[in-house]
């Protein structure tokens, strides 16, 4: 091929995985982690990664770091015989480099994994046992892109046994166990987790693809293929979960979903199997957009029996205040964009252009040189930077990667100090979409951290701003997008917004939604406060919601505010645990209802 046609070869190829990556389908296989990213790389602390030699404690020695930290593992096969125990409850990143290259493999038969009424994780990242614990501080941690893989008679393994709080992820991860082997793929199960998102999981063969036990504090599922579970594709005692694109392949007499009391809201997906009902729940369940297969019911639930094969909209109650058509709003969905990264030759590093982490220097410039070279990919070794100035977002860059670094951004005491001066200023540029991730601010910092000055789009993905003000947008017509997030309070003008995983936790308004979009599948929220008020003829739709009313339900003036608020706007409100009281404003009325496990509908 000549240069011309390897041009247009790799447009088409760029079309494809945009155009997959569309029905949130693809995740990539091969993922480029730079070699000087500040991450431990396991291979150089021993661990051989052949697939032969057993490497359990090299990796554990890694692991048993008690500060934070970031992990990688290179390509290969780890061959592990017992459990890996991160050293602290918070902050730890396992990186591999994508399902198909990196796998941690628990060996055939492996001593102390033979008994499914103890079951014993592969990876864990706290130390307590199962069922124990009380824990709301394990912060952030993540697995992205790598295979856990389990051998033949292990029947008591877990693939990974995931704790965190606040914002944390599990993303592009594969765990397939061999025949009759395997308790659970992925399990939460120690008090208290969440909330956290998985995306891109799949789960092969175990009693359980997913085991969750304990209430607090939510999970939200996006694109989750589980298949051949033995007794369940997911069972679920207690926690809430919000689900989205959901496949579920079983045989016979395996259901889907097995729910206990739990809140479960599950929509757009594809249910496939044979048995009395494709989902059983002792709760209240939301479905939307759910097609079974093979199964006599949809769903078996509280509420009573829905039929199948494809159920449109289910609910168990519904609080509307007007004749409108009594179903959610069902806003159609964007997926969060992606691309692919996994070549070289696109990353540049800070480094290279004078940013250095912990020297106490300013990075400003250094990190702007690196955004201004023409990279579509910069990234921050990880550390600790300064950003005393303003980082603007603009020419070729399309993904700005903080490495989970941490960022302090100023104080009145630095030269310069506008408390009004963003952090990170996006603007327009050659990419249709810049995602900014990985990274987390200091506590007591008072700048925003991001502003949206563009029409192009926004993706802020597993951070933790923690400003004064965490966003803000000065351009209306823009599209954002918040994939696992936890912030302080937001305010979207004309916007449209998709979230997931969203976790404000500000005393006060949390969300303020004015004219424009905004859909979330999986919020979670603490303290007083409204948590949305939605005005300006705004569209917005809450599927799944933990309103967690904790540390004093008064504000400081004595009020008490409703949970959501519609001033002349849509809302849909649906699977909602905690405090669901609704407020409805319009023609100079007032009212107020509970959507309970049911759903609020109001539109004009
Ligand atoms: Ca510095």
């Amino acid at each position: 091929m000549n240069r011309a046609t390897v041009r247009l070869a790799m447009a088409a190829l760029g079309v494809l995985l945009v155009s997959a990556a569309a029905n949130g389908e693809w995740a990539p296989g091969s993922v480029h982690w730079p070699d000087d990213c500040g991450y431990v790389n396991v291979r150089e602390q021993g661990a051989k990664g052949d697939g032969r030699t057993d490497d359990t404690a090299a990796i554990r020695k890694v692991l048993a770091e008690k500060n934070a930290v970031g992990i990688y593992f290179p390509p290969g096969t780890y061959l592990v015989s017992d459990t890996l125990l991160c050293g602290s409850s918070k902050r730890h990143f396992i990186q591999g480099a994508g399902p198909d290259r990196t796998l941690i493999r628990l060996k055939d038969r492996a001593p102390g994994f033979g008994d499914r009424n103890r079951p014993k994780a592969v990876f864990q990242n706290y130390d307590q046992p199962i069922g124990k614990g009380r824990n709301g501080q394990a912060f952030r941690n993540s697995y992205h892109d790598l295979a856990v893989e389990i051998g033949p008679g292990n029947s008591g393994a877990i693939g990974i046994l995931y704790f965190n709080n606040n914002q944390g992820s599990m993303m592009n991860v594969r765990v397939k166990a061999a025949k009759g082997s395997g308790f659970a793929g992925v399990a939460m199960a120690q008090g208290w987790p969440g909330p956290a998102l998985f995306r891109h999981l799949q789960i092969t063969g175990c009693e359980y693809g997913i085991w969750s036990t304990i209430h607090q504090y939510s999970f939200t599922l996006e694109h989750v293929r589980l298949s051949g579970q033995r007794r369940a594709g997911l069972c679920n005692t207690k926690q809430r979960l919000f689900v989205r694109g959901l496949a579920s392949r079983q045989a016979s007499g395996v259901p889907a979903i097995e729910n206990g009391s739990g809140m479960l809201l599950v929509i757009d997906s594809d249910l496939t199997g044979s048995g009395p009902a494709a989902i059983t729940s002792k709760s209240d369940i939301f479905l939307r957009n759910v097609k079974t297969s093979g199964y006599k019911l949809a769903a078996k639930a509280k509420s009573g029996s829905v039929s199948g094969p494809h159920v449109t909209e289910h609910a168990a109650s519904v609080l509307t205040f007007s004749s409108v058509a009594k179903t959610t709003l069902n806003l159609p969905v964007e997926e969060s964009p992606t691309a692919d990264w996994s070549k070289p030759s696109d990353w540049v590093s800070v480094a290279k252009y004078g940013a250095k982490g912990g020297d106490g220097e300013d990075d400003t410039e250094g990190i702007q040189r690196a955004i201004d070279s023409g990279a579509r990919v910069v990234y921050l070794p990880r550390g600790f930077y300064d950003i005393n100035g303003t980082v603007r977002v603009r020419g070729k860059v399309e993904r700005l990667c903080l490495m989970e670094s941490s960022v302090a951004t100023g104080t009145d005491k630095t030269p310069g100090w506008d408390a009004d001066k963003p952090v990170f200023r996006v603007e327009d540029g050659d990419s249709p979409f810049v995602i900014i991730e990985k990274f987390e601010g200091r506590y007591g910092t008072g700048r925003p951290v991001f502003e949206q000055a563009t029409t192009r789009t926004l993706v802020l993905r597993t951070v933790v701003p923690r400003g004064s003000l965490g966003y803000r947008n000065v351009v209306p017509g823009g599209k954002l997008f918040l994939d696992d997030y936890c912030g302080g309070q937001l305010t979207f003008d004309r916007m449209t917004v998709y979230a997931r995983q969203f976790n404000p936790e500000n005393k006060g308004r949390k969300i303020h939604v004015k004219g424009g979009r905004f859909w979330v599948l999986g919020l979670k929220t603490e303290r007083a406060g409204e948590i949305v008020r939605a005005e300006g003829g705004a569209e917005v739709e809450v599927l799944g919601g933990y309103i967690y009313r904790n540390r004093g339900k008064t504000l400081d003036d004595g009020t008490k505010p409703d949970a959501f608020i519609n001033v002349g706007s849509s809302m849909s409100v649906c699977g909602i645990a905690g405090d669901s009281t609704c407020n409805e404003i319009r023609g100079g009325s007032t009212k107020v209802g509970k959507a309970g496990s049911g759903v609020y509908v109001g539109r004009p």
